[in-house]
């Protein structure tokens, strides 16, 4: 072939060439994954001892995995807004799930979308109002559906049918493959329903969870000695607070036929069939016969069982739900995980893990969150960029969801606005250690009274202790020893051994709540 033949192909060699090298050191995209509710414990990562999750174990082997991430205020919307503002509850103003968020404030992915990001959501983000920021979204209304889910849409309301799950993630991988601008780098939030409350698998994982043990917490049967009022008020115990019908997947003509059951719980008005009726009859041909098996050991059963007998089947039943919910999230991430590989996406895309907060598997006999404690304090959080983060590495450092807009924002070169109250990751995340600075968090907790009756506390955690200080209807003080007591099952404030430990706290305390005028 003569030279003026080839000259268009050499081009094209080396342009492409050029655009292969470019892209390695172009601005990273982002993979924003949350689940809703999804405890550590419940990570093979973590070293869980109920399931295994190698999809997200996969994010762990080939980036960071943090033991202390944690949340300013351990709820679904408060944390969400904490996320997106980089700021706490009492700067942002969503101080519960009720109240909407306050929209004129200025969000992280308003300002990725400014900096020429293309900006997408799909999922939960349960802020009673819709999402600023993305040039697309789906978002499912409140809490959202497990089966056949309604999505709010910029162009209206739809229902999609499917297991949510599956769904936000076909509609991620949807938007991945054939939506988005390819000439722009992305910054996507995928943030699942599950695995919230009332806990419904989809129905083959509902039949293969639902023959399975698991085993149980060393707290399952906590008498709450030794801690104040606060955790022997709130209702939140899966023997005494959690639901036949809604949780226990009863329905409630079994509990009728029964003519009442102990403990006598409050059970929720179409508890069982408002969830089981979104339900094709092809669906509810795969859920039914579990759902009977399930009520007619109940019904044979419950009745001559003691207290402790009830306790551990309704924590069997629990964990059969939340597992089985669990199994479908990691798979779906497998799926997206294995497209950004198939597709060269994933050396150069920054791909987040975390939940918006922790969750309490039968700890201290507990479903629900809201406490300082740690399983709902500290929430999962294992980030990856192959290209520039340290790759299988485990750290212990305050971090918290509070950090995560000045992280992204300085991955991708974005200057973050100066109000934000957070600290970049990037340091610990590169092996930069010496340049993080913050060694103890600030959180608070205000919805009280609420559901699960959790009273108002604020407090201080650091590595090593945790302070805390119930106040509103009481005004009571608690003090953990994190390394000699990490199931807080003790509290030591009243100990005389730790009176110094209280007066250095208390000090620190002032401090941030300063720092982060919480007072002038
Ligand atoms: C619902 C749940 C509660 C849960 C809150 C808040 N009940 O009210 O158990 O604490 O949400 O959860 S249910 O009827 O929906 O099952 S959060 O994650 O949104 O904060
Ligand atoms: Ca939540």
């Amino acid at each position: 072939m003569k030279l003026n033949l080839l000259l268009p192909f050499i081009f094209t060699i080396l342009i492409f060439g050029c655009n292969k090298k470019e892209t390695s050191q172009k601005r990273p995209n982002i993979l924003f994954i949350m689940s809703d509710d999804h405890a550590y414990q419940a990570i093979s990562a973590y070293g869980s001892k109920l399931i295994q999750t190698p999809n997200i174990d996969r994010l762990a082997d080939e980036g960071v995995l943090f033991t202390n991430a944690c949340v300013t205020n351990s709820i679904c919307a408060p944390s969400r807004a904490t996320i997106l503002t980089g700021k706490h509850t009492h700067i942002n103003g969503k101080m519960d799930n009720i109240h909407p968020f306050d929209t004129t404030q200025m969000t992280f992915p308003q300002i990725f979308q400014k900096a020429g990001y293309e900006t997408a959501m799909y999922g939960k983000l349960h802020f009673g109002n819709n999402p600023k920021g993305f040039d697309d979204f789906m978002i499912l209304p409140d809490q959202g559906n497990y089966i056949n889910p309604d999505f709010i849409t910029p162009q209206g309301d739809t229902t999609l049918m499917g297991y949510v799950t599956d769904v936000i993630t076909d509609l991620t991988l949807g938007w991945l493959k054939d939506k988005r601008d390819t000439d722009k780098p992305f910054m996507m939030m995928y943030w699942h329903k599950a695995p919230h409350r009332p806990w419904w698998p989809r129905a083959d994982k509902f039949k293969k969870y639902s023959q399975m043990t698991f085993p149980e917490p060393a707290t399952l049967f906590d008498d709450y000695a030794n801690r104040g009022t606060a955790a022997k008020s709130a209702e939140m115990n899966i023997l005494t607070h959690m639901t036949y019908n809604h949780d226990s997947k009863i329905r409630p003509e079994t509990l009728q036929k029964m003519g009442g059951v102990t403990p006598h719980i409050e059970n929720y008005k179409d508890g069982f069939y408002y969830p089981y009726n979104r339900a094709s009859a092809e669906q509810k041909a795969l859920y039914g016969p579990v759902v009977d098996s399930i009520n007619q050991y109940f019904e044979e059963n419950w009745p001559s069982m003691t207290n402790e007998e009830k306790m551990k089947w309704k924590y069997q039943r629990y964990m059969q739900d939340y597992l089985g919910c669990i199994e479908s999230v990691d798979e779906n991430v497998g799926r997206v995980l294995d497209y950004l590989d198939e597709s060269g996406l994933a050396e150069n895309t920054i791909v987040i893990y975390t939940s918006d907060q922790g969750f309490y598997l039968g700890e201290h006999g507990w479903f629900d969150k809201r406490f300082i404690y740690d399983e709902s304090f500290k929430t999962p959080l294992i980030i990856r960029w192959p290209n520039e983060f340290q790759k299988g590495v485990v750290k212990d450092e305050m971090v918290q969801n509070l950090d995560y807009a000045q992280t992204l924002l300085e991955a991708a070169q974005i200057e973050a606005p100066s109000d934000m109250q957070g600290e970049s990751m990037i340091p610990l995340l590169t092996g930069n250690d010496q340049q993080w600075t913050r060694d103890a968090v600030y959180y608070h907790y205000y919805a009280y009274p609420s559901i699960h009756m959790v009273k108002k506390h604020y407090g201080i955690v650091k590595k090593d202790f945790k302070l805390v200080h119930f106040y509103d209807d009481v005004d009571e003080w608690e003090l953990y020893d994190r390394y000699k007591d990490p199931q807080e099952m003790s509290s030591v404030y009243h100990d005389p051994a730790y009176t110094e430990v209280v007066e250095t706290l208390k000090e620190e305390l002032k401090g941030l709540r300063k720092k982060y005028k919480v007072v002038q």
